[in-house]
Formats: structure tokens, C-alpha cells, sequence
């Protein structure tokens, strides 16, 4: 089995600081947080910004441009900036950061989907900020707008013209197929970086079974031109990420996807996401890729050639 590139999806914009007080907020936490899943193993850092007012999810450059050349300097690991933003935003406000960045790596979300966050509101009794009950309660009624048109814009903005790869994220079967389609009309080069997504309410559920599915679709649709990684939501992330280490996969961690280290206990931070799944997948007697084995692995430009 090949080397396992553990991505850390360092704050993400799902969820809000009433869930966490270790949710990674000021431009400090977020670099002290991707420094420390670097450390820890982490070769890929997946990228989001936040307003450090008050913690929203943000696409404001500067603030992007606040952690972004900290991090560089500070640690090789390959610096993936998401396109997906929030489903809140427009699709030109989320290109704005990886467009004047050009990164190595960018997601790409392959489908308009529902991205429901409201569940989570009512568990929730205290808010720290007046944005955060809408926010949540809100997604009962948005649209996470992923269209082949965008797709196509993305692929060309940030592939094309700025040299960036993709962590295709595939939130289910339905996505592959669209993943195919862009290769088949040659926007897309192996070798893929597919991301399974698992239990995000709108995306497939968190099943065992829909992961071995998922990998027997990928492997009909993209024979050995693929790697696939796998990312779970909350409770689901450390048992489904497991489950892809022994099924030759590679794994994304972070507080982006789930705020619990285990049963009930809030995760300090992201580096203690990054050392238990490398002290399990150790164990199963896979070795962690580094940054450059995963550049090469993933045919990327290389950390000098980005706008950071
Ligand atoms: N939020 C994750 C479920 C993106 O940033 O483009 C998937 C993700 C999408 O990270
Ligand atoms: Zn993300």
C-alpha cells in the first residue's frame, strides 16, 4: 500500500464558536493550529478563513493573507485552499483567496447539493455571537451551488491558469459520475485526488457500506487513475477514516469536520486529530507521507511556485 497523506481541514466554515472554544478563529489560531498538524504529520492543510471579530466564515482576502505566509514559512506542508467557501457565499467571493494565492491544491465540490447545517443550532443553548442561530437555522433553506457551469470556471481559473490540483470533493455517488464527465471532456487529469464526504446532511450518509460503494464506483470509473481520501462528519470521522487506511485510502482530519477527539470530549486542538489517526493507521502498518512524497504522489506544482 502507498504512503497515507493525512489532510488537516484546519477550521472550515460549518461550524460556529458556540460548538467549541478550540474552534480556530484569529489568523494566530489558525497558524498555531496548521503548524501543529504539520508537526504532527498533517501533509496536506486544508484552508478556510474566519472573521476574527466574531468568527464567521470569511472570503476576504486579507484575512486569508493574515495566516496564509505565516504558515508557508513556518512548515512545507502543502497548502490546499478550499473554493467551496461557505454555501453562504458567491462563487466569485470564494475564488477571491485561491485566485490571488495559487495554491498547490484547491477543492472542488463536485454537485449543488443542500448542505444542511440547522440540527446543530439546537443543541446549542448559549451563543457567544448574534450571527451564529441564523446562520444554522438558516441552511434549511440553501442551496450549496455547484453547477458544471462553476466547475468549469474553477477548474479553469484555478487549474488551468494558476497551476492549482484538486481535492474533489464528492459528497456522493451521483458526483463520481459528474468527476467522470469533466474527464471525459478532458477539463480534468488523473492522477484524481477523489475526497469521500460522509454525513453532511445532504451528502451520503455515514454507512460502511456506502463507503465500500463509493470506492467500487471510483474504481469502475477511474480504474488505478485515482486516490481516494476520506473525510466523515463528527462522531462518524475517526471510524470511517480507519476503514479507509485499511482499504488503501488516505484520510482528512481536522475541526473543520469534527470538533470531538473521542466520545464526548472536545478535540484542544487540530494536531490531537492529526496523532490519533496516525498512532491508529501506525498501528495497521501504514507509514505517513510527507509533504514532498505527497507532492509527488499528486503531481503537484511544488511550494514555490504559489502566490504565497
Ligand atoms: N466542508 C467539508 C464537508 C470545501 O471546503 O470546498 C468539505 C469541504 C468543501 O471542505
Ligand atoms: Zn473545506
Amino acid at each position: 500500500m502507498s504512503k497515507i497523506i493525512i489532510t488537516c481541514a484546519v477550521t472550515g466554515s460549518i461550524h460556529t464558536p458556540s460548538m467549541s472554544p478550540y474552534l480556530p478563529v484569529t489568523a494566530e489560531e489558525i497558524t498555531d493550529n496548521a503548524i501543529g498538524a504539520s508537526a504532527a504529520g498533517a501533509a496536506i492543510l486544508h484552508l478556510h478563513a474566519r472573521d476574527p471579530a466574531d468568527g464567521r466564515p470569511s472570503a476576504d482576502t486579507g484575512h486569508f493573507m493574515a495566516f496564509l505566509p505565516q504558515i508557508k514559512q513556518r512548515c512545507d506542508a502543502v497548502l490546499n485552499i478550499s473554493t467551496g467557501g461557505s454555501a453562504t457565499m458567491s462563487l466569485e467571493d470564494r475564488l477571491a483567496a485561491p485566485k490571488l494565492a495559487e495554491p498547490e491544491m484547491c477543492s472542488l465540490n463536485m454537485g449543488t447539493m443542500n448542505f444542511a447545517l440547522y440540527p446543530a443550532a439546537e443543541r446549542i443553548s448559549e451563543w457567544k455571537y448574534d450571527w451564529e442561530k441564523p446562520f444554522l437555522e438558516g441552511s434549511d433553506d440553501l442551496v450549496f451551488k455547484n453547477t458544471p457551469r462553476d466547475m468549469a470556471h474553477i477548474l479553469d481559473e484555478l487549474g488551468t491558469r494558476r497551476g492549482a490540483r484538486f481535492e474533489f470533493e464528492c459528497y456522493d455517488v451521483s458526483h463520481l459520475y459528474m468527476l467522470r464527465h469533466f474527464v471525459d471532456r478532458g477539463l480534468v487529469r488523473g492522477p484524481l485526488f477523489i475526497q469521500f464526504v460522509f454525513g453532511v446532511l445532504g451528502g451520503i450518509g455515514p454507512d460502511p457500506e456506502n463507503l465500500t460503494h463509493m470506492k467500487l464506483i471510483a474504481d469502475k470509473l477511474f480504474g488505478d487513475d485515482y486516490a481516494f481520501s476520506v473525510l466523515a462528519a463528527g462522531r462518524h470521522q475517526m471510524p470511517l477514516i480507519t476503514m479507509a487506511a485499511i482499504l488503501g485510502g488516505h484520510v482528512r482530519v481536522g475541526l473543520e469536520d469534527s470538533l470531538m477527539i473521542s466520545r464526548g470530549v472536545l478535540a484542544r486542538n487540530n494536531a490531537e486529530q492529526v496523532e490519533k489517526i496516525r498512532r491508529i493507521v501506525e498501528e495497521l502498518g501504514r507509514s505517513v507521507a510527507s509533504p514532498d512524497e505527497a507532492r509527488a504522489m499528486l503531481h503537484l506544482k511544488g511550494g514555490d511556485r504559489t502566490g504565497i
